[in-house]
């Protein structure tokens, strides 16, 4: 593997430098030289690309499936990651099982390649439980929802890594928006201070809800960081190979001491920002299509296109790796997932509204108590048929 020196200020003398786009795989499939990305993609195999392309396959769907649920009313909201699935994938295949990751409602992708099923962000979304996966077990937070607070979990999380010596790393994912909060802002104020092993991975999706970035960022947002002393890199966040060698390159500076780094994954959110949105509101169709031409998926498969030979063995077959063959085994997939979901939500139980007093204290509490003895006896007034329907 390659140097991890990043491009750090010298001391007393912060260099704001305009931070280029790097990029890899270009979006009609061509491979581009990266000075400080290619050292960390060494190991990049076809069958590996294929992997990639099948886990965003997945991801893909996995949006899509979540998407019509919601229209069918079988879930409350759903925030879609279409568009966004090399940023989820290349980020989240770069980890180790140990990193701990602090998300925002939007990494969804990024829960699935954590190993949380599938049923459980459903029944996150459909209201029917606080936490669809235990975090300890996924080494994932729960999904936050106030913006940008997770950053500062992230940077205590860390904090507590650098005293316990941990070879381990926490990421922080947020959005374009998130940028603008106080709370990503003092994070990135401890994380330097403090020289912690965190990695702050900032989807800049050009849009937070109807705002678009360009309003809120006068600069890059990757320009950001470095007013604090954090290092920050600009890839192409539809490129899953850029994605994946920034976000190991980051993570190996935070394992070997070297503090925190930023990363900006341009990328765009092809959908609404969540179920309840109507984007053609506030944006055009024409940019839409524009970066419709900047899928992430197809990019993938026109590389593959262009550079799979004879001599590429299909690791699961007898014949050779083609395009066709890798997007069989992605779509195999993919459908595998959502045949589990489908099956899976038709037979959720309902919790019931009593539920609500679950957890809410590790041991019991007398006013809790109380509170859920006046609350059984006003539901006893209804008859079952009103309380199944009040509940939901
Ligand atoms: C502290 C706080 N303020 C406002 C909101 C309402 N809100 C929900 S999503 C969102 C936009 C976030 O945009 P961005 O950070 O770019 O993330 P994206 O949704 O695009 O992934 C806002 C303002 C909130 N949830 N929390
Ligand atoms: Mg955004």
């Amino acid at each position: 593997m390659g140097s991890v020196s990043l491009n750090t200020p010298p001391t007393g003398m912060p260099q704001v430098p305009e931070p280029d786009l790097h990029q890899v795989l270009t979006p009609d499939g061509h491979r581009r030289p990266d000075h400080d990305l290619d050292p960390w993609l060494q190991d990049v195999t076809a069958p590996m690309l294929a992997g990639l392309h099948r886990d965003m396959t997945v991801i893909r769907r996995l949006d899509t499936e979540c998407t019509h649920l919601q229209r069918q009313g079988e879930l409350a909201l759903w925030p879609p990651l279409l568009g966004q699935e090399a940023a989820q994938v290349g980020s989240a295949a770069a980890l180790r099982r140990e990193d701990y990751v602090f998300p925002s409602y939007r990494e969804n992708g990024v829960a699935y390649l954590r190993g949380v099923d599938p049923l459980g962000l459903v029944r996150l979304w459909r209201g029917s439980t606080y936490a669809g996966w235990n975090p300890a077990e996924a080494n994932l937070a729960a999904q936050q929802i106030i913006i940008g607070a997770q950053s500062l979990h992230a940077v205590g999380y860390a904090m507590g890594l650098q005293r316990d010596g941990a070879d381990t790393v926490a990421i922080s994912y947020f959005g374009d928006g998130a940028t603008s909060q106080g709370d990503v802002n003092e994070a990135m104020v401890f994380a330097a201070s403090y020289h912690v092993p965190v990695v702050f991975f900032c989807q800049n999706n050009q849009w937070a809800i109807s705002e678009p970035v360009s309003l809120q960022a006068k600069r890059h947002i990757a320009d950001r960081p470095w007013g604090f002393g954090i290092p920050a890199m600009r890839v192409d966040g539809n490129d899953v190979l850029a994605v994946l060698a920034a976000t190991r390159r980051a993570l190996e500076r935070a394992r070997n001491g070297g503090g925190p780094t930023f990363i900006e994954a341009v990328t765009y959110r092809m959908g609404p920002h969540t179920t309840a949105d109507d984007p053609t509101r506030y944006r055009s169709a024409e940019e839409v299509e524009a970066w419709r031409a900047k899928d992430p998926i197809d990019r993938v498969e026109a590389y593959l296109a262009a550079t799979l030979t004879d001599a590429d063995r299909d690791p699961d077959g007898v014949g050779p790796l083609t395009v066709e063959r890798v997007r069989e085994v992605s779509e195999a997939a993919a459908d595998q997932m959502a045949t589990a979901l489908r099956a899976g939500v038709a037979e959720l139980a309902d919790p019931g509204p009593e539920a609500l007093f679950e957890h809410v204290y590790a041991e019991p509490h007398y006013e809790l108590e109380r509170q859920r003895e006046h609350y059984r006896l006003y539901l006893a007034q209804f008859d079952g048929e009103q309380l199944e329907a009040g509940a939901r």
